[in-house]
């Protein structure tokens, strides 16, 4: 895989999100939320895409969205189904996720990425705007989502939850490809400053209360604990994102820990996947292609001590129950 760089300045050039259509309770891009007539398509490898994993078990929305897990390993083609038998999907039936993205736009030759929606009927991807794709599951699924749900996006909190996205997305979720992906020292030292100015600024926040936002778990954790899980595995060596390993930051590492534990989190994490992917596909990177064995991950079931903080993980609700066993990722240790 080539990694687009700003030749002048060393930076990561990001590709834009083209399909921005929204499913919604309404029906007012044409895509009205039904359930079984969508299927997310994602890499348990991938930060985007595992929000959309960890929101969909959260809610109980297994039913009514089912889920496609791409081979961690891109080939030129990009995203494929090689992890299923001859290779095909068995609900969409196409061996890349290319044919979803032709199929809703034939002229389309921008990046293939996930998470990814597609529309069983006609086999189109609907969208990849991955932003968006997890606040939908939240506010236009309601009628699908499980008894219990926690409310992970709640009215009285999203300008709050809004503001803090925002900056981890910047600081954290992008810093961390920003930094990995560099041409220039210059590019790398300025994603490294931002990222770890920001990690302990969360840190500070987190010291005093159990989560990002109110008391209970919401969107804002969500997106910081995908980038804090592949911290140790693969940012701080392969990116090169080393002041400290995320577990030589006692209370970031004990807030990823309590969450990894929480169910919905941690039983759709493949450490595998994430290590593979990575170190694999990134030849400009990594040109051995060498996956490294460590770290031990069995630190991530020590205990947390995070409920002295009080906090409600899922506010009036309740936890999910065990993933569907088809969608269940092996041990991970
Ligand atoms: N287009 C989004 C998608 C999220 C994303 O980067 N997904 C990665 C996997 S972690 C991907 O599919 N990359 C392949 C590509 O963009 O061609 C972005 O770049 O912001």
């Amino acid at each position: 895989m080539t990694i687009p760089t700003d030749p002048e300045t060393g930076e990561f050039v990001r590709s834009p999100n083209h399909f921005a259509a929204r499913i919604t309770a309404d029906g007012r891009d044409g895509w009205p939320v039904e359930p079984g007539r969508y299927r997310l398509v994602v890499s348990r490898a991938c930060p985007w895409a595992s929000r959309g994993l960890v929101v969909r078990r959260l809610l109980g929305l297994e039913e009514a969205i089912s889920v496609a897990v791409a081979d961690p390993i891109q080939d030129e083609r990009s995203w494929r189904f090689t992890l299923d038998p001859d290779g095909r999907d068995p609900v969409l039936g196409i061996r890349f996720l290319a044919e979803a993205y032709r199929a809703a736009d034939p002229a389309y030759d921008g990046g293939i990425s996930v998470p990814a929606v597609v529309d069983i009927p006609s086999g189109k991807l609907v969208t990849n705007d991955y932003p968006q794709i997890t606040l939908d599951f939240s506010t236009e699924w309601t009628a699908y989502h499980r008894e219990g749900a926690p409310d992970l996006y709640p009215e009285k909190h999203r300008d709050e939850i809004d503001e803090i996205n925002q900056a981890v997305y910047r600081d954290v979720n992008a810093a961390v490809y920003e930094a990995g992906f560099a041409t220039k020292q210059s590019a790398y030292d300025d994603a490294y400053s931002r990222l770890f100015a920001r990690l302990d600024q969360l840190s500070d926040r987190l010291s005093r209360q159990r989560f990002l936002v109110g008391d209970t778990i919401t969107e804002a954790d969500i997106r910081l604990f995908t980038t804090l899980v592949r911290f140790d595995p693969v940012y701080h060596g392969h990116f090169k994102c080393n002041r400290q390993k995320l577990s030589e930051m006692p209370v970031l590492w004990a807030y990823a820990r309590d969450l990894f534990q929480t169910p919905g989190f941690g039983d759709t994490v493949d450490f595998d996947h994430i290590k593979r992917h990575y170190y694999q596909v990134h030849e400009q990177v990594n040109p051995t292609r060498i996956v490294p064995k460590g770290p031990d991950l069995r630190s991530w079931a020590e205990p947390h001590g995070r409920e002295e903080l009080g906090g409600r993980p899922f506010g009036d609700g309740t936890p999910p129950g065990p993933p569907p066993a088809a969608e269940a990722v092996p041990p991970q240790w």
